[in-house]
């Protein structure tokens, strides 16, 4: 088993895996930047150091730096968490090659995943179904109007390297086609270097229902059910459940079949999310791959009563999975908001500050991670996440009541929040109803 793990990241997500080691008994090396350098969660890590100033680019993102921290320290494994590098298949080499155990998917599976063109051959490869689109890359735009005519208008150009909804353009006829392949080649050029691009269908009114998986390094992949994570404004997750609501058992279980065959055709291993798009007729699309751990995990481990950090970490060592698909149960339901620093009155734009008061509810099934307290300063440098309220209940009825509870009895004064946003949708007969899909928000709340 592993002595020492560094985490190579910071705060909710370095927190949660601080005191997943701690309970396995692991020592921990913190990271931090010069605008981290107050964060209380620091002082739970066994051993702390500053890789730079407040600037990702300059310190979470500095690989050179977090390898010298490795070797100060010599820690046995690192846990990348979520954003920075976490899929960075390049860190993930580095790591390997210095020694250090990298708690994720080998670089081969994560970088055969990470691009979405040649995710989709697997997927193809795996028998999964895809959205209908371009066999491959488009190379012209004469291939390009060949596919929107076979599968139809509108289309969406997606760009290979991108995810998370960059580089997309949606064209409604021929006519946009032309201008939607320019402009979504070009940001990707910019935003990652690669002009890759490919067509798909676009789906109307799609859920996005994901499904976690998690494999051994033993050819064992199991999965651990899917998540609704429908509701999100500008690709910003805002609440995320498990199970997904209005969803056929046999639908669910289809999907999470074509998750574990799509895992095991890539060999991938260590957690992983498989992401799809669900029509109105509940028929599914691979879209893509998340090769990390995602901010959502604790939905999924309420429900299952699965730790993922710590099989993540054990998985990582060597060890079998020590549960088998048959053992892994959907209990109740669980719901979580993602509670982030952000003004609604000004386009939900990051509202950073001090938070001088905070009050966390608690009670039957919270959970409530988080790395912030009361005389915190949320800084402007990273994302505006300051906490996830999760509550867990027999029902999804009882688990809206609970979270609407929650949301009152939470207080954090100093910051606007995306709260009040969350409560509105909470209290909505449409949310309730689970009638949701991801443009919920747009629809409901964004009318001027
Ligand atoms: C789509 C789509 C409709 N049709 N693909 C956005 C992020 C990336 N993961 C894929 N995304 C989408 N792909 C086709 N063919 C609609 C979206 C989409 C979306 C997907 C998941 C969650 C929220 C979304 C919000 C807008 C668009």
């Amino acid at each position: 088993m592993f002595k020492r793990v560094l985490i190579a990241n910071r705060g909710e997500i370095a927190l949660r895996v601080i005191r997943a080691c701690r309970e396995l008994g692991i020592e921990t090396v913190a990271v931090f930047s010069e605008a981290d350098k107050d964060a209380a969660y620091l002082d739970l890590a066994d051993l702390k150091i500053c890789i730079g100033s407040s600037r990702s680019a300059d310190s979470y993102l500095k690989i050179d730096r977090i390898i010298s921290a490795c070797e100060i320290f010599s820690v046995d494994a690192v846990h990348p968490g979520y954003g920075f590098l976490s899929e960075n298949a390049h860190f993930a080499e580095v790591c390997k090659s210095c020694n250090y155990e990298f708690i994720g998917p080998t670089a081969e599976a994560m970088s055969l995943l990470g691009d979405k063109n040649s995710a989709r051959e697997i997927a193809v490869k795996a028998g999964v179904e895809c959205v209908p689109g371009s066999d491959g890359l488009i190379k012209s735009e004469s291939e390009a109007i060949r596919f929107a005519d076979k599968v139809g208008f509108p289309v969406l150009i997606k760009a290979s390297a991108g995810g998370g909804g960059r580089g997309m353009r949606v064209a409604k006829d021929r006519e946009q086609l032309s201008t939607a392949i320019k402009q979504a080649s070009q940001e990707a050029q910019n935003a990652f270097g690669n002009d890759a691009i490919y067509l798909e269908k676009f789906i109307e009114l799609p859920r996005h229902v994901e499904v976690q998986i998690i494999a051994d390094n033993f050819g064992n992949v199991v999965h651990l059910w899917e998540r609704d994570c429908s509701i999100q404004r500008r690709h910003q997750k805002l609440i995320e459940e498990s199970p997904a609501p209005n969803l056929k058992q046999k639908t669910r279980e289809q999907m999470c079949s074509a998750a574990v065959k799509l895992v095991k055709t890539a060999g991938y291993t260590n957690a992983g999310t498989v992401e799809f798009l669900v029509d109105k007729d509940e028929k599914f699309y691979f879209i893509e791959m998340n090769a990390r751990i995602q901010v959502e995990h604790p939905v999924t481990e309420l429900i299952t009563g699965i730790d993922l950090i710590k099989n993540q970490i054990l998985i990582a060592a060597g060890k079998r999975l020590s549960f088998k698909q048959s053992d892994v149960k959907q209990f109740g339901h669980a719901l979580e908001c993602r509670i982030n620093a952000e003004d609604p009155d000004h386009n939900f734009r990051p509202c950073p500050g001090k938070i001088d008061r905070l009050i966390i509810p608690g009670g039957f099934g919270v959970r409530f991670d988080s790395h912030v307290y009361a005389g915190y300063t949320v800084s402007p440098t990273y994302d505006s996440m300051v906490g996830k309220l999760i509550v867990h209940q027999p029902t999804r009825s009882e688990a809206i009541s609970s979270m609407r509870r929650c949301l009152r009895e939470l207080v954090i004064s100093g910051i606007k929040t995306s709260v009040p946003l969350q409560q509105r949708i909470l209290d909505s007969k449409e949310f309730q109803a689970g009638n949701i899909d991801t443009i919920f928000i747009e629809r409901k709340f964004m009318k001027k």
